[in-house]
C-alpha cells in the first residue's frame, strides 16, 4: 500500500470552531491512524482479520469511552472529542471504527447507563483499558429491522437466568470477552444482560466471506441453556428503548466517521489528479474531474457542518433520534457516493489495495446497512415531520 500521506481538508475553517482539547484530541488519534493502521489495515482486509495488536493503541487514544468519566477509565472527554475519533479512526478503516463504536457505545454506554455501579466497577475500567473487548447482540436471523420481534429469551429459574437464543451479524463476537445481549423475559419485555465468555453454552462463531469490513471480525452468538448470573442483568431500563437509546449514541458516531472516510477518499483523489497525466495534462485539469472533486469537498463541507451542530446538540442533552438518523443518513451516504466517485477517477488503479478507496467503498456498503438501515433513517425522518408511522 502506498505511504499515508494524508491531509486534512478544512475547507470552511471548522477547526476555528473546535477548542484546543478537540484538536489535541483529534491531531493524537491522527498521527496513531497514521503511524499503526494504514501501514498493515490493507493486508488485514485483504486476510480478513481483525488486528489485535492495535487494541492498546485504540485504548490510548481515548476510542474506547471517550465519553464515559475518567473514574470508570473513560476519557472523560465531551461529544465532539468522541466524534472526532470516530472520524479519524474510520479515516483508517471502517472496521476499525466498528470495533471502537460497539465497545464504547454500545457495550460501554448500556454498562454505565442501564448497570448497577458494581457492574459498572466490574466491566468499564477493563473495557476502556481493552483488557476486555465487547459485543452487543440486538440483531437476529428472523428480526433486523424490526429488533422488536427478537425471539432470544430468557427464564428466571430462582438463583439465576436461563438464556436461549441467536443473534446473527455481531462485530467483534469472535474474540469478545463479554456480550450484553438483549432478550425478552417470559412477560415478553425485553431486557439487557451481560453475558461472558466461558459460560456453558455460550458460543460465538464467525460469520466469514464478506466482502465488506474484512478486517472486522462479525460472527453469532449463540444462547444454548446458558445460565446467567442474576447479577449480570442490566436494571435500569428495559423496553426497545433501552438498545435503542444505545443505538444514538453509536450512530452519532458513525455520523462523524463517515466523514474520515470520505476525506480519505477525496484526498486521495485529489493527489492522484494532479499527478495523473493522460492526453499530456494533468487529469485533474479536465473540467470533469474538477466537477467530480469540488462536489466531494462541497458534500464533506456540509457534513462536517451537520456533525459538528449536532455534536453541540448532544453536549448540551439535545440532540434527538431523529436528528442523529439524518446525520447517520446523510453522511454515510455522502462517503459512499464520494467512494464510488474516487475510485473512478484513479481509473483502473482504484481497484486495488495500493490505494484505500475501494476498501473504504466496500466497509461502507455495511455502514450504509448497520446501525439502522438508509431506509429506516428516512422512515425515522419522515414519521418525525408528519407523526405518521410508514414502518408498519
Ligand atoms: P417503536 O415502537 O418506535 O419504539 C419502541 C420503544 O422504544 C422507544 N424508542 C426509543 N427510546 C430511546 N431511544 C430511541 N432512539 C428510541 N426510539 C424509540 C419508543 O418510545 C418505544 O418506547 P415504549 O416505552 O413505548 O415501548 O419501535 P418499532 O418496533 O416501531 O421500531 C422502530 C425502529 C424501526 C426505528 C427501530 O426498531 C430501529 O431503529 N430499527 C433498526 C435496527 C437497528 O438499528 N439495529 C442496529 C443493530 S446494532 C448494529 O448494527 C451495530 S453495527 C456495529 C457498529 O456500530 O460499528
Ligand atoms: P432487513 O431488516 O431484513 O432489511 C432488508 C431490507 O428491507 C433493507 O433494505 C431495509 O431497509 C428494508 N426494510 C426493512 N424494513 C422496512 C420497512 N419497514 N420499510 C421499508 N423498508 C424496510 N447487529 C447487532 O445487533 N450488533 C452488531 O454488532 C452488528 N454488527 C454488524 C456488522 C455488519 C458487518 C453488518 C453487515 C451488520 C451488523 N449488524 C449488527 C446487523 C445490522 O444492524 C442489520 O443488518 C441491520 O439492522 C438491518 O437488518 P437486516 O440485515 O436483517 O435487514
Amino acid at each position: 500500500m502506498k505511504p499515508d500521506l494524508f491531509e486534512a481538508p478544512d475547507y470552511y475553517n471548522i477547526d476555528d470552531l473546535m477548542s484546543e482539547e478537540h484538536k489535541l484530541v483529534r491531531d493524537a488519534a491522527r498521527q496513531w491512524v497514521k503511524r499503526d493502521v494504514s501501514p498493515i489495515i490493507e493486508d488485514y482486509a485483504q486476510k480478513a482479520e481483525f488486528p489485535k495488536q492495535i487494541i492498546s493503541g485504540l485504548a490510548e487514544i481515548g476510542a474506547f469511552g471517550p465519553y464515559i468519566p475518567e473514574e470508570y477509565g473513560g476519557a472523560g472527554l465531551d461529544q465532539i472529542s468522541y466524534g472526532l475519533i470516530m472520524q479519524e479512526i474510520e479515516r483508517g478503516d471502517s472496521g476499525v471504527r466498528s470495533t471502537a463504536s460497539v465497545q464504547s457505545s454500545l457495550v460501554m454506554y448500556p454498562i454505565y447507563t442501564y448497570g448497577t455501579e458494581e457492574q459498572r466497577k466490574k466491566y468499564l475500567p477493563k473495557l476502556a483499558s481493552g483488557e476486555f473487548m465487547g459485543s452487543f447482540g440486538l440483531t437476529e436471523p428472523n428480526h433486523g429491522s424490526n429488533p422488536g420481534g427478537m425471539e432470544t429469551k430468557y427464564k428466571d429459574m430462582g438463583d439465576h437466568y436461563l438464556l436461549n437464543g441467536a443473534k446473527l451479524w455481531i462485530s467483534n463476537s469472535p474474540f469478545c470477552d463479554v456480550a450484553v445481549v438483549w432478550a425478552k423475559n417470559e412477560e415478553g419485555r425485553i431486557h439487557g444482560l451481560i453475558v461472558e465468555r466461558g459460560m456453558e453454552g455460550f458460543s460465538t462463531p464467525e460469520t466469514h466471506n464478506k466482502w465488506s469490513l474484512r478486517a472486522s471480525a462479525t460472527g453469532e452468538l449463540i444462547f444454548d441453556n446458558v445460565k446467567v448470573p442474576k447479577e449480570n442483568l442490566l436494571p435500569n431500563k428495559n423496553g426497545l428503548g433501552a438498545p435503542l437509546g444505545c443505538l444514538d449514541s453509536a450512530r452519532y458516531g458513525i455520523a462523524w466517521g463517515a466523514i474520515g472516510a470520505a476525506m480519505d477518499c477525496y484526498d486521495t483523489a485529489l493527489r492522484y489528479a494532479k499527478e495523473r497525466i493522460q492526453f499530456g495534462k494533468p487529469i485533474g485539469a479536465y473540467q470533469l474531474q474538477q466537477k467530480k472533486l469540488a462536489e466531494m469537498i462541497t458534500e464533506i463541507t456540509k457534513a462536517q457542518l451537520l456533525a459538528l451542530r449536532l455534536g453541540q446538540l448532544k453536549n448540551q442533552g439535545k440532540a434527538t433520534t431523529a436528528q442523529i438518523s439524518m446525520a447517520k443518513r446523510n453522511n454515510v451516504d455522502m462517503a459512499l457516493t464520494i467512494a464510488r466517485e474516487a475510485r473512478q477517477i484513479l481509473g483502473a488503479m482504484g481497484i486495488t489495495g495500493e490505494y484505500s478507496i475501494m476498501r473504504h467503498m466496500m466497509n461502507l456498503e455495511s455502514v450504509i446497512t448497520y446501525e439502522g438501515t438508509h431506509d429506516i433513517h428516512l422512515l425515522i425522518t419522515g414519521m418525525d415531520i408528519t407523526g405518521l408511522n410508514a414502518f408498519k
